[in-house]
Formats: C-alpha cells, structure tokens, sequence
C-alpha cells in the first residue's frame, strides 16, 4: 500500500532552519569557536521572543503610556521601554561571555565582568524599543543591537565600547510589525528570520540578502523640511520632480526594514532642532550600516563618509544618517555635496 502524500507548498520540515540551528551552522565554520558569541545572539533572540509578547499584549496588560521618567536623551520613556530594557540587561547579564552592555535608556554602560582570564568576551550595545512612540497606535517598533569585541589591550571600558562600526562583530534588529522579523548579520552578509509563534523559534527564511541597486523611494521626517541643510531641501526638489514616493513610518526600524527589502533611501539630516542628526551613533546608526552595507547598499554621514567609519567620542552620540541603495544614497550626497 502507497503512502499518499500531501501537496503542499510550505517547505518541508527538514528544510526548516531556526536562528538556533543557522547561529550553530555559522560556529561550525569557525573551528576554534568555543561558542560563547552563539550563546549571546540566543540571549539576544530569547529577548526579542519576550519584548515581542510584551508588545502585542501592550494594552491588554496596561503597559502602554508614559513611564514617567526621562532618559538620558531627555526623551519620555514609555513603559515598553523600561520592561524591554530590563529584559535584555537581565537576560545578557547572565551571559559568562558579555562583559559590558550599554542601552539608549540607561546613562553609563553597565560593567558586568572585569576578569582578564583570556577568554573572548564581547561588548553588546542595544536601542530596546526604537520609535516607542509608535506604541501608543498599534505602529511598528524594534529592537536594535550592536556586538563589539572588548579590547584585550585595554583595561578601559570605554576603549572597548568606543570603536568604529567597523569593528561591530555582528549587528542586527527585530522589528515588531504584523509579525515578528530578525534581520541579523555576523559580517557575511544578512538573513532574514521570522518568528514563528506556532513553535515559539525564530525561523529562516532568507539569506545573503541583496538590498535593491535603486528604487525610487525616500524616507525621511518631512516635516522638517524647512530646517534641513540645502543640500537636502534641493534633493527633496529633485526626487519630487522625478516621480519619487515618500514613505515614513517614524520608527527606524520599520523604515529601514522597508528600504533594505525594496530599495530607496532613509535619512536622519541634521536639523535646526538636532544640529547634529537625531539618531544614535554606536546602537542605530552603526548596526543598520553595519546591515546595508552587508546587504550591498551605503551607508553615510556626508559625501564619501562611511558611517561604519565614524571614530566615536560618546556612547549617545549623534550623528547624521543617510542610507539605502547605492544609487538612491548616491543622488541625495551629489545634491549635498552641489550645496557646500
Ligand atoms: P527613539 O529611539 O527615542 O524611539 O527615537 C528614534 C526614532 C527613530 O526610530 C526614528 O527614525 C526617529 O526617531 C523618528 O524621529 P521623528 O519623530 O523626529 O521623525
Ligand atoms: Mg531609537
């Protein structure tokens, strides 16, 4: 007697690859990995899983709103924010191989292990819940994370946590939308993983993604137009006299998620309100670099200046972000450049 099968489109069981199977596919290709970087990005997916069920259980558990203290930025702190913090300090605090995290919400760094022993150990930096104003309206949020090696000539926390992007060992985001995706890259491209919450694990389902060359698209705050370098209101005039869309969610994670898969440019100029930019450095600006370039795209604080490559002087600094498809970063830094 013949089995009968089913047809089906979904790929075969065998074929499913989580994020804890694909972190183990990677280790195996580093022979002497002892598997202390794995056991940190299935700390970090352990709390996307958790944030993710405290963001969709918002309302109901009555943890939207304000959470009554400012940050260190001087910005509100919702209460997702504060709950998503905790999660990832406590769940990386256990973590033998973290020596240092440092996050949006909390001022100073948290020094969890000084032992100089030998063993590798790893700085994570991390943006718990990007654009939590996004919350309160059922809008996309995301976590955001940075993995830097501590410095073994230094005793300094600071050297450790103050290098280049170029230095990150692995960056990625969650993005929390109507569902729940990992982009992830450990410096060999950038999969894609969703969470499946039938089985609770992050599943593949995307790898050595390519960002689009070009895509008539552009992302950015418009309301600040007026306040905005030249170079940027003389592009906006460019784009809007040559067919281009706008698309702005007002949270990094969504924006980027949207420019990464279907091509365009996002940005954070400098601003009469934020002469500096408004985004992060060391745990926004540098993980999603850190992705697009992986993904083939650029990543810029101004003409010919790689974000990736930005000596940082503070952990909450700020800096100027423009990113995306080569072509589309190319357009906006040629009307820059024309400016000055
Ligand atoms: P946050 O980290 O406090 O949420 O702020 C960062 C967010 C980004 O997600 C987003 O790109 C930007 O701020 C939106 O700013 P604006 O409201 O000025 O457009
Ligand atoms: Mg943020």
């Amino acid at each position: 007697m013949s089995i009968p099968t089913v047809s089906t489109s979904r790929p075969a069981l065998r074929d499913i690859v989580t994020l804890q199977a694909h972190i183990l596919q990677q280790q195996a290709r580093y022979p002497g990995a002892t598997g202390t970087f794995s056991w940190i990005l299935s700390a970090v997916s352990i709390c996307a899983k958790m944030i993710a069920s405290q963001v969709r259980r918002a309302r109901l558990e009555d943890v939207l709103g304000a959470a009554g203290a400012a940050n260190v930025q001087g910005e509100q702190q919702q209460k997702l924010d504060v709950i998503a913090n905790e999660i990832l300090l406590r769940m990386l605090g256990g973590r033998e191989g973290v020596a240092i995290v440092a996050s949006e919400e909390n001022e100073e760094p948290v020094i969890l292990r000084r032992q100089d022993d030998g063993e590798t150990r790893y700085c994570v930096l991390f943006d718990p819940l990007d654009g939590s104003s996004n919350l309160d309206i059922c809008g996309s949020v995301g976590t955001i994370f940075s993995i830097l090696r501590k410095r073994e000539d230094s005793t300094r926390p600071e050297d450790s946590l103050l290098q280049p992007g170029l230095e990150q060992v692995a960056a990625g985001y969650v993005l929390y939308g109507s569902s729940t995706v990992m982009m992830l890259t450990i410096g060999n491209g950038v999969d894609m993983f969703v969470l499946d919450p039938a089985i609770g694990a992050f599943v593949r389902v995307a790898q050595g993604l390519r960002i689009p060359d070009t895509n008539k698209c552009y992302s950015l705050n418009e309301g600040n137009r007026l306040s905005l370098p030249e170079g940027y209101q003389r592009y906006l005039q460019w784009a809007q006299s040559n067919g281009y869309s706008s698309r702005y969610v007002g949270a990094m994670v969504g924006d980027v998620h949207r420019i990464l898969l279907q091509g365009g440019v996002f940005m954070y100029p400098p601003t009469k309100k934020a002469p500096k930019g408004k985004l992060r450095l060391m745990y926004e600006a540098n993980p999603m670099a850190m992705l697009i370039e992986q993904a083939g795209g650029k990543a810029l604080v101004a003409p010919g200046e790689r974000i990736l490559e930005v000596q940082p002087e503070g952990i909450h600094q700020r800096c100027c972000v423009v990113l995306g498809s080569s072509a589309e970063v190319d357009a906006v830094m040629a009307q820059v450049a024309a400016a000055t």
